[in-house]
């Protein structure tokens, strides 16, 4: 019934991770346990009718107090590593602002060791949206060039401190993100957005997004930086940054669309690698946006050049893009100069590119997975790749109704044919080293707060009891062929010797 083909599993590279992914803020609660301090999403969410059903992450799955547990699940499935992040409020309740909270940083070291005892390797971002609400308040956060030494500060506190038993570290999870929905269209914390782009008390769409973008990128260079100077050494871990990752389609083949769907990647996602890599913006951004685009000092170009080992990537969906620089566009996202100019649909001849889902942004395209993946390894001189996100989110049912919500065939699906895509990748030669599937369990989704679940596992938030959905024996299957193939690996090579 649960049809975990063996056929696809094993064919997945050797050492290669399956895990599953989470987040601080979706899965603690605990938020002011222990001396945490308030983050800025705790301030956001706490603000009557910002999320839809009026809820928070005061407890969230409380994770925090469930950690041994959710192991426990995690190794009933098989998985070989666990993606989470660490609140920079546990760690520093203050920002910069005040002491090193010891019974923080006490909680990852038991997660961490938990994990390690149960052969599951910690995959760690620094920050995952959340970020200590003293730095809002004290000098605006990301929009202030301070943030890049507090950032590296932080960073170097978990250094130190996990160092020695992580083998992943992720700077940021989704700047992109983060900048575009907190500065842009001002949904997401601080909120903060101008004129035609949303409905804030204050903001600036037009500019503040490419500022907070600088700051985050060298905000992760000042970070890599330490590691690689004072740790790597030591330590030999590798570094990289986590990108919302969205496969762009020229709705035509006009050679206009086709640059459109360029620019729609260099104006989401290249924007930050392309700096971390390479050293500069891309191009089309320096053409488009002028002196609206921060530009970086010398210094930085050596420091930056190549500045991580791999990249993460959160890919869900696709959406076709056609071009609004040559040809005009009916109003809509995308379409100004601080977009660049394209218009993003997933509509072409009223045929959606995918089948549409409980979320108005995720359409299901497992082609783009492969695109997507392809892309990446061309632009970037095929570096290595994790999918750190992928998954499918369906609409909460009424309490009555838990049996719907655990036969979860349609998530099944939507993984095995992202999987299945995935592996084409890697057959053209892309060199992707994991895929964590968003989540282990249903969690707090942001501005849906708990209408949307995405787990593996379903939580009655009422109780907090965690119990597997179909996907998450469906995925065990899938993983235990793959281990078998690799058993079967070693078998041959020590009867080759
Ligand atoms: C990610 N898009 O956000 C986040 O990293 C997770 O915390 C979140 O729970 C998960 O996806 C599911 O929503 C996304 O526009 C943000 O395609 C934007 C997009 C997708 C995912």
């Amino acid at each position: 019934i649960l049809g975990a083909n063996s056929s696809l599993s094993s064919s997945f590279p050797t050492n290669f991770l399956f895990g599953t992914a989470s987040s601080s803020y979706q899965f603690e609660g605990a938020y002011l346990t222990h001396g945490k301090g308030l983050s800025n999403w705790d301030t956001f969410s706490h603000k009557p009718g910002n999320i839809a059903d009026g809820s928070n992450g005061d407890i969230a799955v409380d994770h925090y107090h469930m950690y041994l547990e959710d192991i426990e699940l995690m190794e009933y499935i098989g998985v070989n590593t666990f993606r989470f992040s660490i609140s920079w409020a546990r760690i520093l309740p203050k920002g910069i602002f005040g002491d090193v909270n010891m019974a923080g940083i006490r909680h990852y070291d038991n997660l961490i060791n938990s994990l390690l005892g149960k052969g599951i390797e910690p995959f760690v971002s620094l920050t995952h949206y959340d970020i200590p609400q003293e730095l809002e308040d004290k000098y605006g956060g990301w929009l202030s060039s301070q943030v890049q030494k507090d950032f590296a500060y932080y960073a170097n506190i978990c250094f130190k401190y996990y160092g020695d038993r992580v083998k992943h570290w992720v700077t940021f999870n989704e700047p992109n993100v983060v900048a575009i929905r907190g500065y842009r269209s001002g949904i997401y914390p601080p909120a903060r957005c101008s004129g035609s782009f949303g409905n804030c008390s204050s903001g600036d769409s037009e500019r503040e997004p490419f500022i907070v973008a600088h700051n985050m990128i060298l905000s992760h260079a000042a970070a890599v930086d330490i590691y690689r100077t004072k740790y790597q050494g030591k330590q030999n871990a590798s570094i990289g940054i986590v990108m919302n990752a969205v496969w762009y389609e020229p709705i035509s083949n006009s050679s206009e669309d086709r640059l459109a769907a360029q620019r729609a990647q260099s104006f989401y996602m290249n924007w930050f690698l392309d700096p971390i890599i390479f050293g500069k913006y891309p191009q089309e951004m320096k053409d488009i946006l002028g002196s609206l685009l921060p530009h970086f000092s010398k210094d930085y170009f050596k420091k930056l050049k190549n500045g991580l080992d791999f990249i993460g990537v959160n890919h869900y969906t696709s959406f076709y893009v056609k071009d609004c620089l040559h040809s005009t566009c009916e109003q809509g996202p995308g379409i100004s100069k601080t977009e660049g100019y394209y218009l993003r649909t997933a509509l072409k001849n009223n045929a959606l590119i995918g089948e549409s889902t409980a979320l108005d942004w995720l359409y299901i395209y497992p082609e783009g997975m492969e695109k997507m993946v392809i892309y990446l390894k061309n632009r970037y001189n095929n570096i290595p790749i994790f999918i750190t996100e992928n998954g499918l989110g369906v609409m909460n049912q009424p309490d009555s109704n838990v049996d719907s919500c655990l036969n979860d065939d349609k998530r099944i699906e939507y993984m095995k044919s992202y999987l299945d895509a995935l592996l084409s990748a890697i057959r053209k030669g892309a060199d992707v080293r994991g895929y964590f599937a968003w989540s282990l369990l249903d969690n707090f989704e942001w501005l849906s707060g708990y209408t949307i679940r995405f787990g593996l596992y379903h939580v009655d938030y009422l109780t907090l009891k965690r119990t597997p959905k179909t996907s998450a024996k469906w995925y065990k299957q899938f993983i235990s062929n793959f281990t078998r193939f690799e058993d079967a690996t070693s078998y041959h090579m020590l009867m080759k010797q």
